[in-house]
């Protein structure tokens, strides 16, 4: 089950310093928010307006008070800024470990994964050849250094159980660093509006153990198998002969664009549409009738496909395993 207040319930050191980082400001701005309102609601009470009594006595001026109201909220600050300096140094810690030799220092650092921002869904480029979107398995315990990329416009990549949230911005490498110290799901949002459907541009992060990771990345890299009868097979033709391979790519056949996700393992994941929808076989044939209804705005047009063109095509990506 995912978190509903997922900045308190980190599963990082990143997370959690970002989560402590929160928790100490709330606490000073409550107590400041605390003493002005007692102090309002105690002077309201104390000088009210009584009968007969003579309007009290007025003041004009106290450098006194004007010193102390400059200097608390200016010490109050710079405390602020030395627990944020600090939690920036351990958010986003260096890329290279303090005792990396110089040579290494010069190489570029390779990433252990790509995620590349796209209207509207996350495209997930893993360095063992192949890609998945919306979905990111990590393996529990270890630090991934992400870069991000956006082939459009501005996104913002923000996975808050697991790390800040960085930009992704066109023509720019950022970087951030990905991880989670338990097993479990951890749910993501674009959180820079990016267009009309960026509200469904969700991505959800699977942390496993390692065992179970390798597992998964040993599926992920294999090509899809060619259906050879029965309505998968004819899904297949009609999704190799149709408009479909303009835009996706499946490893394996000779579909190989990269506008919309990659379908390669399209039927492991468990949602679709950046998270509009679970990844069902019912959602899946209400996606491909209509995608604009569904999630209005995206970049999939309605091709008005019929019932039964729906169900040989949804056959064949059921097979997508
Ligand atoms: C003009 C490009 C384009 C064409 C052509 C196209 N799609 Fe898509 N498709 C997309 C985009 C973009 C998305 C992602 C939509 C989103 O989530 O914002 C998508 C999403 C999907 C998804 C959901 C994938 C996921 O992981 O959530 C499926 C399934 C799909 N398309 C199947 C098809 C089929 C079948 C055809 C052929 C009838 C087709 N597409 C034709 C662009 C296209
Ligand atoms: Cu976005």
């Amino acid at each position: 089950m995912p978190s509903v207040f997922p900045t308190f319930a980190p599963v990082s050191p990143q997370a959690l310093a970002i989560s402590h980082l929160l928790i100490a400001l709330l606490i000073i701005m409550g107590a400041v928010f605390l003493l002005v309102a007692v102090w309002i609601v105690v002077n309201i009470v104390r000088f009210r307006a009584r009968p007969n009594t003579p309007e009290p006595a007025q003041y004009y001026g106290s450098t006194r008070l004007e010193i102390i109201w400059t200097v608390v909220p200016a010490l109050l600050l710079v405390v602020i800024f030395g627990i944020t300096i600090r939690t920036m140094g351990e958010a986003d810690p260096p890329i290279f470990a303090p005792d990396a030799s110089a040579a290494v220092r010069q190489q570029e650092r390779t990433p252990d994964l790509t995620i590349v921002g796209h209207q509207f869904f996350w495209e997930i480029r893993y360095p063992q050849g192949f890609i998945t979107d919306d979905e990111l398995h990590l393996p529990v315990g270890k630090r991934l250094y992400v870069q991000l990329q956006s082939v459009d416009v501005v996104h913002s990549f923000w996975l808050p159980q697991l790390a800040g949230k960085v930009d992704v911005v066109p023509g720019q490498l950022n970087d951030i660093w990905l991880e989670a110290d338990k097993p479990g799901t951890y749910i993501g949002q674009c959180a820079e509006f990016c267009g009309t459907a960026h509200a469904w541009m969700r991505i959800v992060a699977i942390a496993q153990s390692p065992a179970d990771y390798a597992a998964w990345l040993q599926q992920q890299a294999q090509p899809a198998k060619q259906p050879t009868s029965g309505a998968a097979a004819a899904g297949y033709q009609l999704f190799m002969n149709g408009t479909c391979r303009n835009c996706h790519a499946i490893a394996g056949s000779p579909a190989g664009a990269d506008i919309g996700p990659n379908l390669t393992h399209f039927a492991s994941r468990s949602i679709l549409g950046g998270g509009v929808l679970t990844n069902t076989p019912a959602n899946l044939a209400a996606w491909l009738t209509n995608p604009q209804a569904v999630k209005p705005g995206n970049n999939m047009p309605d091709f008005s496909l019929n019932s039964q063109q729906v169900s040989l095509l949804a056959a064949y990506l059921e097979t997508l395993r």
